[in-house]
């Protein structure tokens, strides 16, 4: 597999969210999904499922060799290490330490049970857009075709906000 450019979007509302997050930009680096680009990281009001913490999220952009599916694997095995509960008591879109999507894998179009691309909820969600929109200011979207960044209107009711690390604990 030649090099591909992927872009992920990294969640944590759980403990020390902000330590999470560097953990697995670290972790993934040593699993062959090396960092080109950070976004901010924005601290945002949780999305469907609304009766949980506020979550830290960012989007990072990366490079690798794996295949779509091996990236799966990487991104699953990541936040196992960093203690994310998948077991049958884990709420689904509940509180996690670590959550780890895939958004985008070049411009590859994939629906399998284990994985869709791009993302399918990328384009409603604020605590999306905005860190990728950020970090790739002229994107467009494989499937419409449209700038990301003329999705936002769409989400802006979305709460959302700059995050400063001092006030982490
Ligand atoms: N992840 C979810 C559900 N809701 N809300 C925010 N703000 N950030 C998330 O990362 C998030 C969410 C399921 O993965
Ligand atoms: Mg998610
Ligand atoms: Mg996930």
């Amino acid at each position: 597999m030649p090099l591909k450019r992927v872009f992920l979007a990294l969640g944590s509302n759980m403990g020390n969210r902000q330590a999470y997050l560097e953990q697995a930009i670290g972790a993934l680096e040593t699993e062959g999904v090396h960092l080109l680009k950070r976004s901010s990281i924005y601290e945002t009001e949780p999305q469907e499922l609304h009766d949980q913490p506020w979550f830290l999220n960012m989007v990072i952009e990366c490079e690798t060799k794996l295949f779509p599916i091996q990236l799966v694997a990487t991104t699953q095995r990541t936040e196992r290490a960093l203690g994310r509960d998948r077991g049958p008591r884990a709420i689904p879109k509940g509180p996690r330490t670590i959550d780890i999507d895939i958004l985008l894998f070049g411009k590859a179009l994939l629906n399998t049970p284990k994985l869709a691309l791009p993302h399918p909820r990328m384009l409603e969600r604020r605590f999306v857009l905005e860190p990728l929109v950020e970090i790739a200011p002229s994107l467009r979207h494989p499937i419409t075709r449209r700038l990301l960044k003329d999705e936002l209107g769409k989400v802006s009711g979305q709460k959302l906000k700059r995050f400063s690390p001092e006030l982490e604990q």
